[in-house]
Order: C-alpha cells, then structure tokens, then sequence
C-alpha cells in the first residue's frame, strides 16, 4: 500500500489501484437458482462444478472486505410475481428455440427451489455461505446487468463509490454485463478471477481477456490472493480464536456515527451510551431547559438499548445504525405519543409512525425523544415558540436559529449522534448554521413526508442533522426510498450523471456565489469569513463561475411575498385559525392574519406556480453538465447571526433577513447541506471588544434536483480540508464549549 487510504494490487493489464472508501464489492448473483441442483442455471444448460467451484474463494473475498470495511453491495436477478418486469424476449427466446428440448421450464414456472428467478422464492435468493450482513446492500434487478431499471447506481452514488471489486456468476453474462454497464457510467472495476465462474470455461477466461483486453477497454482482472494479501492489514477484527476481551473498550463519549459503529463492533454497550446520554441531556437542561418538548424516560431508553443487544448478539453483524441515539422534531408522527408541532390545539396522538421514523428503529436507531421547534414548523429563528426559547449551544445571548431548532441544539450540544428535522424555507439549514452542525436537506420526495405536519405542504421536505458530513449521508441512505403514499415522492430510479472516479475530474468543481451587491445584506464579519472560504474553495481546485443570480432571488421572493404562504393555511382545517387564535404563538398569528388580508386568488397562485416553473427551469440551466453549468451554488447559510432580543424586537423583517440564502431552495427543487466552517469571536460581530466567547460559521451547498451525490461529496472535500492535517478529523461536538 502506497498511498495512505489506498491500495494497489497486481491485475491485468496494469495494476489497480483503489481509494478504501470510495471502493465496493459486488457480489452478482450468488443465487440458488444460479448455483444449486435443479435451479434456473441448470436449466440453461450450466456446468454447476464449475459455478459452485466460486462460492468458497466468493466467501474469503466477502470476509476479507467485509473485514477492511468496505461497502457491499449483493445482487439478485428476478422478477416481480406477475413478471411485469420480464421482457417477453427473456421470457420466450430459448424456449421457442427449433428442437429445444432443455428449456422445459422457464421464469415464473415452478422448479423444486420455487418458482425460477421469482422474487420471493427459496431459488431466488443467496447461497446460505454469502448471505447478506444488515448493513449491506442487496440489489434485486430484472435484468442481467446490474444498473438497468434497479437504483444501483444512485445507491453508490450516495456513498461515494468509484471503484468496484467484481465477483459473481456467471462470468459470460451477469458478471461481463454489470462490468460493462459500470465501466460505462465511468467506475473503475477489477473482476476477481477465482470469485467468478461461468457455465462453460471457455466463455469464462474469454469473458475476463475481453474485459482487460486493449489496455483495459472495460477493466481490471485480478486474482484474489493478491487481492486477500493487501487486505489482510486492514483487519479491523481480532484474529479468530482468541477470547473476546473481559472488560468493555474505553469509550470517551465520542458520538458521531461511524466512531460509535467502530466502538459497538468491539463490544461497547449501547446501556453505556444511553446512561451517558441522559447525563448530557440532565447537565444542558441548566443551560438550556427549551430543547426537548418530549423527553423518553431513561429506564426506556435503557431498555430499548438492553433491547437492541439481545436482538444483534454478534457484533459483525450489526445494522447500520445500531445504538446511535437520536432525537426527531415535534412534527414528524410517532405512534403514540402525541405529536404537537409546537402548537398545543394541533396536537393529536398518533396511531402509526412516520416512514422515516420506522426506518430509524428498523436501521437499530435509538430515540431519545422529540423536539421543540418555531410552531408549526413556521421561522427561522427558534424564538417562536409556546415550549420555549432554545438558545444556539455556542452562546445564550443569540438565537438557535429555527425551525427545527431543538433538533439542531441536541446534536450541537452532543446530546444525540443526529437528528431528523423539516426544511422547508430553510428550517433544517438555519438552526444547523447557527449551532455548528451539518444540516442535510435532501432533493424533495427522497425521503417519505408522509406523518409529518405540513408546513407549506408541495415545498416541505425531511432534513438531517448531523454533526458531520459522512453522518448525514449515511442517515440519508438509512431514510430514503420511494413511498408511494407520498404524493410528492419522486421516482425511485432516476436519471444518473456519470462518475469520475480517477484523475484530476474526479477532485474538480465548479461553484457559483451570489452577486456582491446580493452579499452586502451580510454582516462585516460574514461577509469576511465568506470571502475567506470562497479563496479555499479555490484553492481546493474548485473554479468559480458567473452564474446568474436572478432565479434564486425571484424564487426567494416568491416563498414569503408570494401566495406560497397560504398553502401553510391549506393544511389546516376549515375554519381553524378563527377557533384557535387565541392558542396561537402570537407572530405566527400575525403572519396568518396578514397572509389573510393579502385575499390572493386564485389567478395569483397560478401564476406563482407558472413562474416557479419558469425558475425551476432557468435554474437547471445553472446547473447544467455544461460549460457554462455550475456543479454547486455556494452561499453563507445566514447573512448573520441575530440576538434573540433583536429577534424578539423585530420577529417577521429579521426572520425574512436569515432566510436570504435559504428560501429558494425548495422552491427550485434543490439539494442543499450546510456544513460548518469554522468560528469567529463574539466581539467581531458584536463590535463590543469586551464580548466573550466565540460563534459558528457556515456555509451551504445547494445542487440541482437529485444531485444530492455529487453535492455531498464536495461537502465532504470541503469539510476534508478544514480538518487536514489537525489529526482529529471532524468531531463536530469538539468545535463548541459543551
Ligand atoms: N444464463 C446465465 O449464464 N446467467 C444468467 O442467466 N444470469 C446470471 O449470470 N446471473
């Protein structure tokens, strides 16, 4: 290994050479069907010897992976019951041969392992030896190749995969195709000579000298020794046979994801973190007693965690999420507690929970309980609520930011590893901004709305928080999915931009910032700090490009000066406001009652919608994969950084103020993430040399509809360079006193 984080093993037809982090292993179609007696392989006329000959090398090939930490990803060929996804070509062609005596059955008829390449059916699945850990991805796909109609391809994406170690059967068709569609769509590969296996061994080296062949027209080939050999040092387990340790492994309280992952694999128990959590969550009541609006009690957190290790005994094979304490906004539906959106006469109990709930306790996650928030998910500043004020963690004289306010305070203050807010004109980017957080607002109709509170229903959208980059994406992947009850769900396969995965492409971006006249609504030291990050984007390779700037500005008008607000009445019964008025937090009030007097109609709020359009429109040109196109818009989360008494004083001018940079974004269908970047005293905001202590800064990039991928892994670059070289990577928590 040469290069720290790298490895370079001996392949043809020159060695490759792959980043740990941004290479997976695809296991293909390691299926019975393929692999055993009487299965759809057999069928096919299949030497079986020679394709089971692969399953042990497969099996020291997925240990020794699994072993260095690298993503997994399994395939399954097959199709849906009714086979509507199976091509009448697949279905009839070797059946309707002349004389055709072999293709007796085909898919969907019954064969002992059930119904041939059905999904469902004992047959279609994986091979006893190489069944899949909770951590890993199994793709089922229709066709041969493994990009065609699945989510493959988004799914590497979003965990920032270039590389792909290749195995499988059989080598002639599902291992040659996915190579080649991969290879396509620009990730390198290297097929692993002894993890894959044909049906006729002729077609097997053809099928891998083809693959190298003119200088590696579609990849590497390897053996796998060489391959073990490299990974063997990056072990992170003890050698089998030895007795597993006696006492627990320190823990110093670290709790972003992946450390707490690394601790709970080498026995750290999720009690301990539960006790330490609620110790937490006691001392910063002192400071701050607005953050929780419900609380879990600590004997139930205790006993979930005792819960979640009796039900994942073995350490290797933990879900994704294991023990990682998490709190949720108010807002989002939890069966059986009362959901308030901090607004007590909307708040009712439910009797199921929100998707993105379900998938946390699914994924291992562990609730700590709900957040306070600007009721009903309405502001920006966190000062707009009946539970209470929250104060940013970093200084009690200035605001959270909102809404998702407790949401961004539990995970700044380190009381939880992350959150899951709503961001709708900003509410998951402010608060993170503002409590030096990251604050992750995925594309639209990625993640399933449904059992949240709307807002502004056809805008909102599920936001994480997360104390760094990495642990934001991976919350998203845990989340995310299509929901067909979500009528703003956005199809689960999309159109995907190729990869650049070696070479200087795949470090290089284009960024776009707002005009100067547009920044001058930002503070002197913003404006300072702003300038400074934009100097080490460039620095960082990054070349920044004019853009125009007038789509974000008029979509940014539109959310708050257009008829968009009424939608926010739209979600409320007929009639409400009028019998509630007295319940309500008295700006949010006020901001109903004008949006009333405005008596838009109904040519007003068509008209909003063709011009949102029409923005939308001109923004993806912005971002186009062109010359001209920008790969991110890079902006300063807030202008500046309000005192909650400037707040209090002027509630409705200086929410719209910390919205500048964020309002447009789901009006154009954005992805954005705020990511910290780095802090400044008090007293240069202030101008009073003699304030204390010192304030967060933050940047957001915000890409084009479902570039989330692309938009994270400048994120992760940019936040990559901050920490270079301090040794300690992004602890998140350490940037702020608590
Ligand atoms: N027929 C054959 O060789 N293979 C398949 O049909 N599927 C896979 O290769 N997985």
């Amino acid at each position: 290994m040469a290069i720290k984080g790298q490895c370079t093993i001996d392949a043809k037809p020159y060695p490759f050479t792959f980043p740990l982090k941004h290479t997976a292993l695809l296991v293909i179609d390691m299926q019975r069907d393929f692999l055993l007696k009487s299965g759809f392989g057999e069928i096919q006329g299949g030497n079986l010897e020679a394709v089971q000959a692969s399953i042990v090398p497969t099996r020291k090939l997925l240990d020794a992976c699994r072993n260095a930490g690298l993503a997994i990803f399994h395939t399954r060929e097959g199709h849906v019951p009714d086979l509507a996804d199976c091509p009448s070509s697949k279905l009839i062609r070797q059946g309707a041969a002349p004389n055709n005596s072999q293709h007796s059955l085909v898919i969907g008829d019954k064969g002992e392992m059930g119904r041939l390449l059905v999904r469902g059916e004992y047959g279609h699945d994986l091979v006893d030896e190489l069944t899949p850990y909770p951590s890993e991805v199994v793709i089922d796909k229709p066709g041969k190749g493994s990009f065609w109609n699945t989510d493959i391809m988004h799914k590497l994406k979003a965990r920032g995969i270039t590389h792909l170690i290749v195995s499988g059967v059989t080598t002639e068709c599902c291992f040659a195709t996915s190579i080649r569609e991969a290879n396509d769509r620009g990730f390198e590969c290297c097929g692993i000579e002894d993890a894959t296996a044909g049906y006729n061994s002729d077609f097997k080296s053809q099928s891998l000298d083809m693959i190298h062949w003119s200088q590696g027209l579609f990849g590497f080939v390897a053996p796998l020794q060489p391959l073990l050999d490299a990974l063997l040092p990056l072990t992170g387990t003890k050698p089998s046979g030895l007795t597993p340790p006696q006492t627990p492994p320190e823990w110093d309280g670290d709790l972003r994801i992946t450390s707490l992952q690394a601790a709970y694999k080498s026995g750290l128990s999720p009690v301990t973190v539960a006790e330490a959590v609620y110790t937490k969550i006691e001392a910063y009541r002192e400071s701050d007693p607005a953050v929780w609006i419900h609380l879990e009690s600590k004997d139930d957190v205790i006993a979930s965690a005792r819960l979640l290790s009796s039900r994942f005994p073995d350490r290797e094979k933990l879900p994704a999420l294991f023990g990682i304490p998490f709190s949720i906004k108010d807002s989002i539906d939890i069966s059986g507690l009362p959901t308030t959106t901090a607004c007590p006469p909307l708040a009712h109990i439910p009797t199921a929970s929100a998707p993105v709930y379900t998938k946390l306790i699914e994924g291992g996650g562990l609730f700590i309980g709900k957040t306070n928030l600007d009721q009903l998910a309405t502001g920006l500043t966190g000062c707009r609520s009946p539970y209470g004020i929250t104060h940013s963690v970093f200084h009690k004289d200035y605001i959270s930011g909102g809404s998702s306010s407790g949401n961004a305070v539990s995970v700044g203050a380190n009381l939880v590893s992350f959150s899951i807010a709503t961001d709708t004109a900003g509410s998951g980017r402010v608060p993170s901004g503002l409590n030096g957080v990251v604050g992750y607002k995925p594309t639209r109709g990625l993640i399933s709305f449904v059992g949240t509170t709307p807002a502004c229903l056809s805008l909102d959208c599920i936001a994480i928080i997360a104390k760094n980059v990495e642990d934001a994406r991976l919350v998203w992947q845990m989340v995310e999915g299509y929901d067909g009850n979500d009528p703003y769900a956005k199809p689960a396969i999309a159109f995907e931009r190729h990869i650049n995965s070696i070479g200087p492409q795949a470090t290089a971006f284009k960024f776009g910032i707002p005009p100067q006249d547009v920044l001058e609504v930002c503070s002197p030291i913003y404006r300072k700090r702003f300038n400074e990050i934009v100097q080490r984007l460039q620095k960082m390779g990054g070349k920044l490009t004019r853009i125009d700037w007038t789509p974000f500005q008029k979509a940014g008008d539109l959310l708050y000066n257009g008829t968009f607000v009424s939608e926010r009445l739209a979600s409320l019964p007929d009639g409400w406001l009028e019998k509630n008025r007295n319940y309500l937090h008295p700006v949010i009030l006020r901001i109903f009652e004008d949006v009333i007097k405005r008596r838009s109609t109904a040519v007003d709020a068509y008209r909003d919608l063709q011009a949102k359009a029409l923005y939308t429109r001109q923004a993806e040109v912005v971002f186009a994969p062109t010359a001209a196109g920008v790969d991110v818009l890079v902006v300063p989360t807030t202008p500046t950084h309000w005192k909650i008494d400037e707040v209090l004083k002027d509630p409705i001018r200086l929410n719209s103020i910390n919205g500048t940079f964020t309002h447009f974004g789901n009006v154009l269908d954005l992805c954005a993430v705020a990511v910290p970047a780095g802090r400044y005293d008090v007293s240069e905001l202030s101008g009073v040399e003699t304030d204390k202590g010192s304030l967060p800064f933050s940047i957001t990039f915000l890409g084009g509809s479902r570039m989330d991928a692309e938009v994270l892994r400048i994120a992760l670059q940019f936040q990559d360079s901050l920490h270079e070289g301090d040794g300690k990577g992004n602890r998140g928590y350490e940037s702020h006193p608590f």
